[in-house]
């Protein structure tokens, strides 16, 4: 496999004006027949140079006539002397194997429907191609078979007894390109745009799923609501169809007019699905749509631009779920995932800019960092220079670069152009890899406050030296009586060192520093538990208010792990003055209550300089939630019983209710043998409930019965099965967890090769941090023998579930050696994929 570099980009030699592609199905031998009209790129001349991998090529022929070419494994070039000078046809049949596909990437069948996933470089599997994003063509699509249900983007143009086809007007790459024919059915619904047009919306469904698409068509109209709302962004086609499938690699893929989605990120009911798989199908759902102008109208020029269409487009999400729900609630969940899965990549071998600049395998790069990281990235831009120029900024790029494939600098271009500001150094979050550390020191003299920040970032592999990065960091200021004295505002760092004053106040305030979260930074502020209590209780910005609690808790964690200390009065005294207080939100007192998971305590161990050790960490957790059932007592009944949210309705107030309700169960099934558990697995009518107090017995080392009878009731439903195996792994003792995770391989419902299935049982042993480390390293070793037996099949899955071993430098020298032994033993595997082998050698480093 060939190292590819941002610093080669190259124009292609031809351009793409028109596609036309004719598909006969069939299992074993799909033939592809294309017609493609070409024009020679005047600004980089050369020979004809088109992808193709895994293809039974047939024919080929230049303008009707048969033309010299050269295939290899990868390509099929044809000369320029063979070539003519002007616009030219290229026609070629192939013939391809979609039944046989297990690795999800091209066309291939998932539970009888075929299907495609072509983002990143899957199209090469379809046909042959120039399969790169800045060639951009207008494809037209017939499809030929049996099947009652054909589809592929754009409109429909005809159809007739086994055939139908398919026009999409708007140029595009190849990666955006997406077939679907099955035994399908519709949840139908329309919408009318701003701009006057009909457009028919369908969510396409296997028989028996047609009762959980109504949630999902109803996030679709919203999302198309909001994006013309608040971006003045219309949908531009007469239809939108989206397919749920059963087999796929990701969450979904926002193919123009025809997303395809995970069905586990498509279907929804209260049945069957928690407030959580709610939410996921409004964000996943609102996230494609978007795509439709950040990565469909305007695209990437090449794949080093992923964070363009990936940043922005999360973040758009985000802004979206926070206006359906609770912004607060929003900003929190946000970050506990940026710091669990972007800070953990930041921090560890695999830490890489937000555009990356060389890769071997692009798949591997759809990352945590190019997302998240990405998201934040906006975030701050958006800070730094204010909603009306953000906005303004954002209208400019659309209207100049519609229709185009660009870059990072296009974007940024068009908020120094509304703006007049030069953002070169704000630049640098593209370009520097690594996690900022902030310390703040204060010092009060008469009656001005100052702050002086410091920035350091760590160096990353291959980036040694770090530069400081711009950082947005709002502040606001409480004096001691509760009083907001200065309300929130942006302080604008740009050096290492730097201090910033506030003047005139009459008393020394209390200062709330990187309210909402405004840089992605790790803050290291000296604080005393009662300021922190103290702020717990005063602050006006809900995301501190929550980090208050967040550093009590990992700090009472941090002191019962290190020396046995107790768990400290000022925390146990806050958390239950916050748990009891009815005047706020339950969903936020419920994120308040969660304590830090067990890979967040031994990331602050080793930041701390401390090798975390995974039992004790899982001991000391567990004693807090006993310390915390014990302390609690007397109001966890009361909040049990005043959170019943009633019927089920899968809104932010509802979800909420259930969140903080379950939370409370955990704690009660502590103090009461499971009894209110028990009795709420066997009544509820809804998921979130039935799964709530099934994990509940199930952490409390009970609930061996009723996850019989969950099985009994639901193993006919896939994505309700795939809870079913997941629980148990993620609620097992750290000595039983590889132990029941290699019993349920072996049972008749596991499927290696469906992707939900795999993570179902690999993702939860990988999530449950003491039973992953165990001392004897089985859970290391079944890991590795799974990815081994996983790679021929889907190298794509197994590379990203490698990110497993990342953190394997944190540990003490036995667990290192033996995740060290797991990794070359993948690596030595012969044969092994290019994505595995990429993966591993990086963490290895
Ligand atoms: N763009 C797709 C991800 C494709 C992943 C390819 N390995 C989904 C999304 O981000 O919307
Ligand atoms: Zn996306």
């Amino acid at each position: 496999p060939q190292t590819i570099f941002l610093k080669d980009y190259a124009e292609p030699h031809h351009w793409v004006e028109t596609a036309h592609l004719t598909f006969k199905l069939s299992p074993r031998a799909t033939l592809v027949v294309s017609k493609i009209a070409f024009k020679p790129n005047a600004n980089n001349l050369g020979d004809l140079i088109l992808n193709g991998e895994q293809l039974r090529l047939v024919s080929v022929q230049i303008n009707g006539a048969d033309v010299p070419y050269e295939t290899t494994d990868t390509h099929l070039t044809i000369k320029q002397s063979d070539l003519p000078q002007e616009p030219f046809t290229f026609e070629a049949t192939v013939e391809i194997s979609p039944e046989t596909n297990t690795a999800l990437e091209g066309l291939y069948m998932s539970s009888g429907m075929y299907c495609t996933q072509c983002e990143a470089e899957g199209f090469r599997k379809i046909t042959y191609y120039p399969d790169r994003p800045d060639v951009m063509g207008v494809f037209t699509v017939r499809v030929e078979s049996d099947l009652p249900v054909m589809l592929s983007n754009g409109n429909p143009q005809a159809s007739g007894d086994g055939w139908a086809e398919w026009h999409d007007p708007w140029p595009k790459p190849a990666y955006l390109f997406a077939l679907v024919a099955g035994d399908l059915i519709a949840h139908s619904d329309h919408f009318t745009t701003i701009e006057g047009n009909h457009v028919d919306l369908n969510i396409y469904v296997r028989k028996g799923d047609e009762d959980k698409c109504a949630f999902g068509m109803g996030a679709l109209i919203d999302s198309m609501i909001w994006d013309e709302r608040v971006y003045g962004r219309a949908y531009d086609l007469d239809i939108f169809n989206i397919v749920a499938v059963d087999d796929f690699n990701m969450g979904a893929m926002e193919n123009k007019g025809l997303n395809i989605f995970n069905s586990s990120c498509v279907l929804a009911s209260p049945e069957t699905s928690t407030d959580a798989t709610f939410e996921r199908v409004e964000g996943i759902i609102a996230h494609e749509y978007f795509h439709n102008w950040t990565g469909n109208r305007i695209t990437c020029r090449d794949w080093f631009q992923l964070c363009l269409k990936e940043g922005l487009t999360v973040y758009r999400d985000q802004m979206f779920s926070g206006d359906m729900r609770s912004h607060a609630v929003k900003r929190i969940e946000e970050v506990l995932q940026l710091r669990a899965r972007q800070f953990r990549e930041d921090n560890g071998p695999l830490a890489h800019n937000v555009r990356p600049e060389s890769f071997v395998e692009i798949n591997n790069f759809y990352t945590a960092t190019v997302y998240e990281k990405g998201a934040e990235i906006i975030g701050m831009l958006r800070r730094l220079i204010g909603d009306e120029a953000y906005y303004k900024g954002c209208n400019l790029y659309f209207d100049r670069h519609d229709g185009q494939a660009v870059t990072i600098e296009e974007w940024i271009k068009a908020f120094e152009d509304v703006t007049g500001r030069d953002l070169t150094h704000f630049k640098q979050w593209y370009s520097q890899a690594g996690t900022p550390r902030l310390s703040v020191t204060e010092d009060w003299a008469d009656t001005t406050l100052t702050l002086t920040f410091t920035q350091t970032t760590p160096a990353t592999p291959g980036q040694d030296v770090k530069k400081p990065q711009v950082l947005p960091i709002m502040v606001g200021l409480i004096a001691p009586n509760g009083d907001e004295v200065v309300p929130s505002t942006v302080l604008e760092m740009t050096e290492t060192t730097q201090s910033f004053t506030f003047e005139d106040l009459t008393e020394r305030p209390i200062a709330s520093i990187l309210r909402d979260f405004s840089a992605p930074v790790i803050l290291q502020r000296e604080m005393t538990a009662k300021t922190r209590a103290f702020l717990l209780a005063h602050d006006t910005d809900p995301f501190n208010t929550w980090e208050m609690g967040r550093m009590l808790a990992k700090d009472t964690l941090v002191a019962m792990i290190i020396d046995g200390t107790p768990p400290a009065r000022d925390y146990l005294d806050a958390l239950k003055s916050m748990l009891s207080d009815d005047s706020k939100d339950p969903a936020f007192r419920a994120l308040c209550l969660a304590l830090p998971s067990q890979d967040d305590i031994a990331q602050t161990l080793t930041d701390a300089g401390v090798t975390p050790d995974p039992m004790a960490i899982y001991e000391q957790r567990e004693e807090l939630r006993h310390t915390l059932a014990t302390e609690f007592k007397d109001i966890l009944p009361g909040l049990y019983a005043a959170n019943d949210a009633g019927a089920f309705k899968p809104d932010a107030q509802g979800s909420g209710k259930r969140s903080l309700r379950m939370s409370v169960l955990a704690l009660l099934t502590l103090n009461d043998g499971g009894k209110a558990a028990q009795t709420l697995f066997e009544t509820s009518d809804n998921m979130t409930e039935q799964a709530g107090a099934l994990t509940a017995l199930l952490s409390a080392g009970t609930g061996q019965e009723e996850l019989a009878s969950f099985y009994a009731q639901w193993f006919h439903d896939r994505l309700v099965m795939d809870k079913w195996f997941m629980m148990q792994v993620a609620s097992a003792a750290p000595l039983d967890a590889a132990r029941i995770a290699s019993m349920l391989t072996e049972h008749a419902d596991f499927d290696m090769k469906n992707p939900n299935r795999f993570r179902a049982v690999f993702g939860a042993l990988h999530g449950n941090h003491g039973g992953f480390h165990a001392p004897d390293g089985a859970a290391y070793k079944l890991l590795a023998d799974w990815l081994i037996k996983l790679d021929p099949l889907n190298p794509q899955t197994t590379a990203r579930m490698c990110g497993a071993f990342e953190t394997w430098k944190r540990y003490d020298a036995d667990r290192q050696g033996m995740i060290k032994d797991q990794l070359n033993r993948i690596l030595a595997t012969p044969n092994l994929s290019g994505d595995t082998t990429e993966m591993v050698t990086r963490i290895l480093g």
